[in-house]
């Protein structure tokens, strides 16, 4: 598979926009500012195909990737405080409107911060991700930030902050160094070649 044959295709606002699109689909989602643009740049080896921001969103979009025929969907990333009520009740449409209809998706990457525990929106997706039955992994980002002993410590906590954490497969990521992101080059690849 050719990570490096990636371009975008569109973004959009409006579940009804998103036209059918052959191939599978591989979804990410997190709260906003996890770091979900970096990690989709590492994966195809470019700087800014996905636009990356200290500045969390600010508007709620769906944006579609293609590499080597394989979709990569943005989903928008949620938890952001200063948004208004209906924008939030945009985005849930949004999201939710994805998750039931999108008949090509195979795989979620669910991305929460390492350096913290899961939010109480991490855990309301890991658990609906779970009782959906959709295939997810946990890609724990931002591992460059992290010493040796804050890592460990992360880890075992997750253990009981999260709902059937021990069936989970986590990845420790970090877009900095480049940590985790073979592992999840190989993933991609199961699926894309399955
Ligand atoms: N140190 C470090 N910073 C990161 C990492 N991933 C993302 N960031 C930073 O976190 C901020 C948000 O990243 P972005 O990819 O835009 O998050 P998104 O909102 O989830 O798409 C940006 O300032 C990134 O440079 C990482 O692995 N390590
Ligand atoms: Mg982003």
């Amino acid at each position: 598979m050719n990570f490096n044959n990636a371009e975008f295709i569109a973004s959009y606002m409006n579940f009804s926009d998103i036209p059918k699109y052959e191939g599978v689909e591989i979804a990410f989602s997190g709260r906003s500012n996890v770091g979900k643009s970096s990690l989709i740049n590492k994966i195809v080896n470019r700087k800014s195909l996905a636009r990356t921001s200290a500045m969390p969103g600010k508007t709620a979009s769906i944006n579609m990737y293609d590499v080597d025929g394989l979709k990569l969907v943005d989903l928008p990333g949620y938890g952001y405080a200063k948004v208004s009520k209906s924008e939030k009740k945009r985005w849930a449409t949004l999201i939710e409107n994805y998750f039931h209809k999108s008949e090509n998706l195979q795989l979620v990457f669910q991305l929460v911060d390492f350096r913290h525990p899961p939010t109480a929106d991490d855990k309301i997706m890991i658990n609906f991700l779970i009782d959906s039955e959709i295939p997810f992994v946990v890609i724990l980002t931002k591992s460059d930030k992290l010493s040796k002993k804050q890592r460990a410590d992360r880890r075992t906590s997750l253990l009981s902050e999260l709902e059937c954490a021990e069936d989970i497969t986590f990845i420790e990521f970090s877009a900095q160094n480049g940590e985790g992101v073979e592992d999840i080059r190989g993933i991609i690849e199961d699926i894309f070649y399955n």
